[in-house]
């Protein structure tokens, strides 16, 4: 029967994607609020920036990060940084949140003990995306990475091994958490263009949380 809470978004069953890869909807959904005051926090102290890439590009996709170690782009290439090239100060700690609420997710996808030090915010503006690509500038992959998606939805884009490969499209909404391990670790993935919208907690945007084991 229908009643007054039908409207309030609720954790569903895990979904299995792909051998490795997770998708755990509406899993972030109470520790959402708090996340978001967090990403706050952290933007104080580590302001969200488009990072050149190592082309001469830039990153439309705004990032900042916290944790032991942060990962950055410049004219240089692709690494973890410990400190913030913009301040030169270490980044802001990671959040006993984030690391909560990520280990718990990886234990649910049979990742038990995973241990982040490492978080990259990335903030999505209507029209923006993030190309097919692999993460793979960490130091081990058997490590998995969790991805807390927060405020206005996107099509999620996933592969396979090879950039060739055929690409689904999963959508993801505020609260959801994806966990990515084993044989899909080094899948290639992105993101299709954000739409334009307002979403309550965070405005005109979207917030994506990767927290990983950098080191
Ligand atoms: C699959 N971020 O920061 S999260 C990234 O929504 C990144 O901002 C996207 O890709 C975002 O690198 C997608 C989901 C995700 C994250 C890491 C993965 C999927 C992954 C690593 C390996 C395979
Ligand atoms: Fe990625």
């Amino acid at each position: 029967m229908a009643d007054l809470f039908d409207h309030v978004p609720s954790p569903q069953a895990p979904r299995v994607l792909a051998p490795g890869a997770w998708l755990l909807p509406g899993a972030a959904l109470e520790q959402a609020p708090a996340l978001f005051r967090l990403i706050g926090e952290i933007a104080a102290a580590a302001p969200f920036r488009h990072m050149r890439t190592p082309g001469g590009g830039q990153m439309s996709v705004a990032m900042t990060g916290c944790g032991d170690r942060s990962w950055v782009t410049d004219g240089k290439g692709y690494r973890y940084s410990p400190t913030d090239p913009q301040t030169g100060a270490p980044w802001p700690s990671l959040p006993h949140l984030f690391h909560d609420v990520a280990s718990r997710a990886a234990a649910e996808a049979g990742f038990a003990g995973f241990t982040p030090d490492s978080c990259l915010i990335n903030r999505y503006a209507p029209g923006i995306r993030m190309g097919l690509h692999q993460d793979r500038d960490e130091r081990d992959f058997t490590q998995p990475i969790v991805s807390i998606s927060l405020g206005l939805p996107a099509m999620f884009l996933f592969g396979g091994p090879r950039r060739a490969d055929p690409v689904q499209r999963i959508g993801l909404n505020h609260g959801d958490i994806l966990v990515w391990g084993g044989p899909a670790r080094l899948f290639h993935h992105g993101i299709g263009p954000v739409r334009d919208g307002e979403h309550p907690l965070t405005g005109p945007f979207r917030f994506n949380l990767t927290l990983r084991r950098a080191c």
